[in-house]
C-alpha cells in the first residue's frame, strides 16, 4: 500500500501523516509504504519530520522515503494526497500572488505536471485526492493532463462539511454523529453550499428542527463559508488539525462503506448532477461501497434558495475554470 503525500514539510501534513499512519483507515491490513513529496528547498525540513515519524515506531508503516521530484514518487501508488501549493500572499519572483487569477496560473503548473506524472506512473486503482487551494480546480487540472481516465479525482470539501456538521450540533444541542445526509455542494471557497434541508438528526429533519430560515441563510451559511478566515484571524495561521483530520476522514470514507443511510463529502468530476455543469468538480453528497465504487447521490430534492446557492458557486467553478482553460 503505497501512500504519496506532497507538501509533507508543511503544516497540514505534520498532522496528517500521523493520522493516516493509525490502524483502520485504509481497508486493507498491509503496511504502508510513505512517499513524501517536498520542493527542493524544504526537504531538509521534511527530513526532520521523517527522523520524528521514525521515532514513531508505527506498526502500520513499512518503509518511509522522501522525493524532490513528484515522478520518482508516484510509481506504483494506490493513493496520493496532493497537499502541497503555493499560497496566496507569497512573493514569488519579487511579486507578491495576490489575486486568484495569479495562483491559479502558478499552481496549474504544479497541478499539470503531477497529474501527468500520476496517470503514467500510479497504479490504475490510485485514488487521488486535491487538498492544496483552489482545490477544485487544480484537481480538474491534474485529471485534465492525466492520460489515465481509470484514476479516481477529487477535490477536498470533508473540512467544508466537518464544519457544517458541527455549527448545527451546537444550534440543536445533538451530537455530529447523529447527523445524517449532510452535504456542501459546489467550490471549496467562500461560495460552497452546506444544505441542510435533506440532512436528518437521526431520522429528524434538520431544516424543519431549526425552524428558522433567516438564521440559516444570515447566520449559519456566511459562519461555515467564512470559518476558514476567522481560523487564520484568530490563529494567524490556516487550518491544518482539521484539515488533516479531514483528508484523513476522506481517505478513510473511500476506503469504507458509507453507512447506512448517510453520505460522504468531496468534490469529483461533475456529470450535470443537480444541474451543476459537466467539467468542473464539484462538491456532492457521495457514498463508498468500499470496494472502489464511489458514486453520487441523486435523491436530494432541492429548493428554490439551493438552487441559487448551486448556481453561484457553479459559476464561480467555470470563472476558475476560464482563468486556466489553456491547461487543460
Ligand atoms: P504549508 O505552506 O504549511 O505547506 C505547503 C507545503 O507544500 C510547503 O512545505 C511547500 O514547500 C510544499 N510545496 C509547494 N509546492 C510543492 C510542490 N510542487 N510539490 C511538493 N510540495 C510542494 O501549507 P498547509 O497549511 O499545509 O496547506 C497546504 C494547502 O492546503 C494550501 O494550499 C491550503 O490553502 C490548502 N488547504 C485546503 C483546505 C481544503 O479544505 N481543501 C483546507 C486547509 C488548507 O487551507
Amino acid at each position: 500500500m503505497k501512500v504519496v503525500i506532497t507538501g509533507a514539510a508543511g503544516q497540514i501534513s505534520y498532522s496528517l501523516v500521523p493520522f493516516l499512519c493509525q490502524q483502520g483507515v485504509f481497508k486493507s491490513n498491509e503496511k504502508i509504504d510513505l512517499a513524501l513529496v517536498e520542493i527542493p528547498s524544504a526537504m531538509e525540513r521534511l527530513n526532520g519530520f521523517v527522523k520524528e515519524l521514525e521515532d514513531s515506531a508505527y506498526s502500520t508503516v513499512n518503509s518511509i522515503s522522501t522525493f524532490d521530484n513528484i515522478q520518482d514518487a508516484v510509481i506504483d501508488a494506490d493513493w496520493c494526497l496532493l497537499v502541497g501549493s503555493i499560497p496566496r500572499g507569497i512573493v514569488l519572483n519579487g511579486k507578491e500572488i495576490k489575486e486568484r487569477s495569479d495562483l491559479l496560473q502558478i499552481n496549474g503548473g504544479i497541478f499539470t505536471e503531477q497529474g501527468k506524472a500520476i496517470g503514467e506512473k500510479a497504479k490504475q486503482s490510485c485514488k487521488i485526492l486535491v487538498v492544496g487551494n483552489p482545490a477544485n480546480t487544480n484537481a480538474l487540472i491534474g485529471y485534465s493532463n492525466s492520460p489515465n481516465k481509470n484514476q479516481f479525482w477529487m477535490a477536498m470539501t470533508m473540512l467544508d462539511a466537518l464544519r457544517a456538521k458541527a455549527q448545527l450540533s451546537i444550534k440543536l444541542n445533538c451530537h455530529v454523529d447523529d447527523i445524517y445526509r449532510l452535504a456542501v455542494f459546489g467550490n471549496h471557497s467562500p461560495t460552497m453550499f452546506p444544505d441542510l434541508e435533506n440532512t436528518n438528526i437521526n431520522g429528524q429533519n434538520a431544516y424543519d428542527l431549526i425552524n428558522n430560515h433567516s438564521w440559516v441563510e444570515n447566520e449559519y451559511l456566511p459562519r461555515i463559508q467564512q470559518r476558514g478566515a476567522e481560523i487564520i484571524k484568530a490563529r494567524g495561521a490556516s487550518s491544518a488539525s482539521s484539515a488533516a483530520r479531514a483528508a484523513c476522514d476522506t481517505v478513510k470514507a473511500v476506503e469504507h462503506p458509507t453507512r447506512s443511510g448517510d453520505v460522504f463529502n468531496a468534490a469529483i468530476l461533475s456529470d450535470g448532477a443537480y444541474g451543476m455543469p459537466e467539467g468542473i468538480f464539484s462538491g456532492f453528497p457521495l457514498i463508498s461501497d468500499g470496494n472502489g465504487d464511489i458514486e453520487i447521490v441523486r435523491d436530494f430534492s432541492l429548493s428554490d434558495f439551493a438552487k441559487n446557492k448551486l448556481e453561484i458557486t457553479a459559476n464561480e467553478l467555470l470563472e476558475e475554470r476560464n482563468f486556466i482553460k489553456e491547461l487543460i
